[in-house]
């Protein structure tokens, strides 16, 4: 990719960020929230050390290119459930600015399997964990920033016991209680047949939700991951405009194929920017930071014309 008819163009001083750039040792930084706040790009680090242990860290921006990681990693207190089980591994949170409060969405792994988990802040300092996980095995929550008939939304992916799993939207009337819970029909494709499952948080256009998800097809050695893009209906998301059955982007340039896993590009978040583009933050073969950019005209046209 990075032809002209490309609906996405890479960032040509990709990667955007590297273990080797960070302020302190470790091992990976991918797969990061994205979200507008007081007047600067921020991104919510996914960070491993060399036990792999993870945490997550602020890194914020003027132009959305060139970020300043903080030092410290964000304080977010362990909840009940991972108290009482210990080992935990939180992973790929979401940001969702919603009703004058910014939360975040991430998957959980503990013992009994992978849940989504919830939290809130108002800092990107201190974290306010959200009482109840749901039950496993689910991931990839993302959380629409409007209520949609009255009701809170977030799509997810609950997980089949072979792995594989497709994206549904589920509602929620407190944030706690979540169901009416609906499958979307996006089309299975080879770059999809194993996994479909959201990406960034959904963007309202005139056309419907735009939602750039994660796709993931087999090959004869690997599992690869890829990105696409589809238009959902604004009153019941489950319903799918639009979805093109090529990808998007695909792990092709070397920060996206060598790594802690090769042939991966994930996203986490986009953010808009003053002069009018998307800016699609991804983690390159879990590793790196990497930046791909676009108009939302543009992935409009891409759905509509595909
Ligand atoms: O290694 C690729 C991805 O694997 C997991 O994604 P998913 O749960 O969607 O299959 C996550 O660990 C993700 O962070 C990672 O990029």
């Amino acid at each position: 990719m990075g032809k002209k008819e490309d609906p996405l163009i890479r960032y040509e001083g990709n990667p955007i960020l590297t273990p080797e750039q960070m302020p302190f040792r470790c091992y990976s930084v991918f797969n990061a929230g994205a979200i507008r706040f007081k007047d600067e790009y921020l991104l919510l680090l996914r960070v491993e050390d060399y036990s792999r242990r993870t945490d997550f860290y602020v890194a914020t921006s003027k132009d959305g290119i060139n970020f300043s990681v903080r030092s410290e990693p964000i304080n977010y207190p362990l909840t009940e459930i991972e108290k009482r089980y210990r080992k935990g591994h939180r992973f790929d949170m979401r940001i969702t600015y919603l009703e004058n409060t910014y939360y975040v969405c991430h998957a959980l792994w503990l013992d009994p399997g992978c849940m989504i988990a919830m939290a809130k802040t108002e800092d990107f300092v201190n974290f306010e964990p959200l009482p109840y996980t749901s039950v496993p095995s689910n991931r990839n929550a993302v959380l629409f920033p409007e209520k949609i008939n009255g009701l809170y939304a977030r799509l997810e992916r609950p997980q089949n016991i072979d792995g594989s799993g497709i994206m549904w939207v589920s509602y929620s009337p407190d944030l706690v209680y979540w169901g009416k819970s609906m499958p979307l029909d996006i089309p299975v494709t080879p770059w999809s047949g194993k996994k479909i499952g959201a990406g960034t948080v959904p963007i309202k256009t005139r056309e419907g939700w735009l939602e750039i998800y994660h796709g993931v097809g087999g090959t004869c050695s690997t599992e690869n991951y890829y990105l696409g893009v589809a238009l959902l209906d604004l009153d019941d998301p489950s319903r799918v405009i639009a979805a093109p059955r090529e990808c998007i982007l695909a792990a092709e340039k070397e920060y996206e194929c060598i790594g802690q896993v090769p042939n991966v590009v994930f996203t986490c978040g986009a953010i808009e920017t003053d002069d009018g583009k998307l800016n699609i933050y991804y983690g390159g073969a879990d590793t790196r930071i990497c930046l791909a950019q676009t108009t939302i005209d543009t992935l409009i046209d891409y759905c509509l014309k595909r």
